[in-house]
């Protein structure tokens, strides 16, 4: 892509923005950054040295003055800025889709409502091991913190880039093309965004295959019923290689050519030579990386090692290293015997739901905070039958209390702090301490991690 004085307008002073800001910079463009509070110190700083106009507090008319226009994902379509950008023609792309019109290196896109960053950390630490043997370098990048623009000009052609990308990345992605794409599930989250449709918040995911061909590869979760229903006679509807994974058994009919599957207790991979029993799960599931999900997650890594032609050993080293994920059911600490267990990633029922039922035995359950049209009914017999005391937090302990209440025990606590302490005068030896609030963070946090990172704190403090 030739950006050579091409004037170029960039939404948002976010991670991506910033980033993508510099690179446009960097190729050439002359570019206005745009943002509609304030700028970090540090970030201004940044910019000023490398001469990036930018303004704050306010999108001005000079932001239309543009060729075209990068926009961070988290700026929803319904911003007036996008639609006066729309209303005078001038294109609108995501910050992946302008890295990628820059990236030399083969690119593995991972999506899915849940396991979308374990399933890339996995895919990472499986390249990282084969590239240490085999001379190549691997990324890990986008949805999951790093903007794939802040680290796409240090990428040669032998590299891998692994991207995981939210729907919000995708929705104005248009000649994207991963070598590998990987979708782990759609259920429903960030509906609010699709005005409640379902389907559209299905279409944004599909985008990112829409420009595979050939020699690409389309990894998708075969027992995820929407997937597996979108993709059925796949093989003669599109014109890139399938490979399906699952743990459930394979249906009669529709898409059961699974080539990595669970058989048992065994990661079993199927080829036109033959089968091939790869690992079994406890070579890889430990106290740090546990549950179902993550069985799910393993057989995602699996079929994209595949895919990329990666060797088995290298794999099968990386699964056995594998500690988990900050944030996604990470364990904690135990004390006086009961597990303690952060989840604060868990923003949606679907990901709470996995946490409960990685549980080995019952759990006191800490949930609760800035509420995105949550439906408790789908868990309700599940928290009845493993959870022995509920802490309800945030600005949806009033629906949480209302919901539960008569169906299992319940405490509302006014602060995180508050409902720790509450959980460690409950727990019992052999149960499990699980922090999974289904909801947002930002009633209460900057983010999820910060989230995350005060859970501990209060758990460590117990501990003194
Ligand atoms: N803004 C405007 N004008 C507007 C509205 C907002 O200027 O009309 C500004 C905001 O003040 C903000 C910026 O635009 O400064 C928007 O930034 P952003 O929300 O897009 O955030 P970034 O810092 O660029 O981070 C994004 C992703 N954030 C979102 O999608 C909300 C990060 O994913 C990602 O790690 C990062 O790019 C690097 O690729 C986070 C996330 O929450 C983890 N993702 C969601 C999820 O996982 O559920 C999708």
């Amino acid at each position: 892509m030739d950006v050579t004085g091409k004037r170029v307008s960039v939404i948002g002073a976010g991670k991506s923005g910033i980033a993508a800001a510099k690179l446009l910079t960097r190729e050439g463009a002359e570019v206005l950054l745009s943002e509609l509070g304030r700028i970090g110190e540090k970030e201004l700083l940044s910019l000023q040295d490398m001469q990036i106009r930018f303004e704050e507090e306010g999108h001005s008319g000079s932001v239309y003055d543009a060729d075209f226009c990068v926009i961070s994902p988290g700026i929803p379509p319904s911003a007036q800025v996008v639609k006066t950008m729309q209303a005078r023609g001038i294109p609108l792309y995501s910050e992946i889709e302008i890295a990628s019109r820059f990236c030399k290196a083969r690119i593995i896109g991972i999506t899915g409502t849940d396991g979308k960053t374990t399933t890339a950390t996995l895919v990472h630490r499986i390249c990282e091991e084969d590239g240490r043997q085999q001379g190549y370098r691997s990324y890990s990048v986008g949805n999951i913190g790093v903007p794939f623009s802040s680290m796409v000009s240090e990428m040669s052609a032998s590299d891998v880039a692994v991207v995981e990308l939210s729907s919000y990345q995708l929705e104005r992605c248009f000649t994207f093309r991963p070598d590998v794409a990987v979708i782990t599930n759609i259920t429903p989250d960030h509906l609010d965004r699709y005005e409640h449709d379902m389907q559209r918040y299905a279409d944004a995911k599909y985008r990112i295959y829409m420009n595979q061909s050939g020699s690409d590869t389309l990894v998708f979760n075969s027992d995820d019923p929407l997937l597996r229903a979108h993709f059925s006679g796949a093989a003669d509807r599109f014109p890139f290689r399938i490979l399906p994974f699952g743990m459930e058994p394979a249906p009669e009919r529709g898409v059961d050519s699974r080539l990595v599957l669970l058989d048992g207790e065994a990661i079993v991979v199927r080829q036109v030579s033959g089968e091939e029993r790869f690992m079994v799960t406890s070579d890889f599931l430990k106290n740090s990386f546990r549950g179902r999900h993550n069985i799910s997650n393993v057989l995602a890594a699996v079929a994209a090692a595949r895919a990329l032609g990666i060797g088995n050993e290298a794999v099968r080293s990386a699964l056995r290293e594998f500690k988990g994920v900050e944030h996604r059911q990470e364990y904690v600490m135990t004390l006086n015997g009961a597990d303690w267990v952060n989840d604060s990633k868990a923003t949606n029922i679907n990901a709470m739901r996995q946490a409960i039922e990685a549980v080995p035995s019952t759990a006191v359950l800490i949930a609760g905070g800035r509420d995105k049209g949550n439906d408790y009914a789908s868990i309700a017999e599940l928290v009845r039958s493993k959870v022995s005391l509920l802490i309800a937090i945030g600005e949806s302990k009033a629906k949480i209390a209302s919901f539960f209440d008569g169906l299992v025990a319940l405490k509302v606590a006014a602060s995180l702090d508050e409902a720790v302490s509450f959980a460690s005068e409950a727990a019992l030896p052999g149960q499990t301490v699980l922090f999974s609030p289904g909801c947002a963070s930002f009633d209460m946090f900057k983010n999820f991690e910060e989230r995350g990172q005060r859970f501990k704190q209060c758990v460590h403090r117990l501990s003194l």
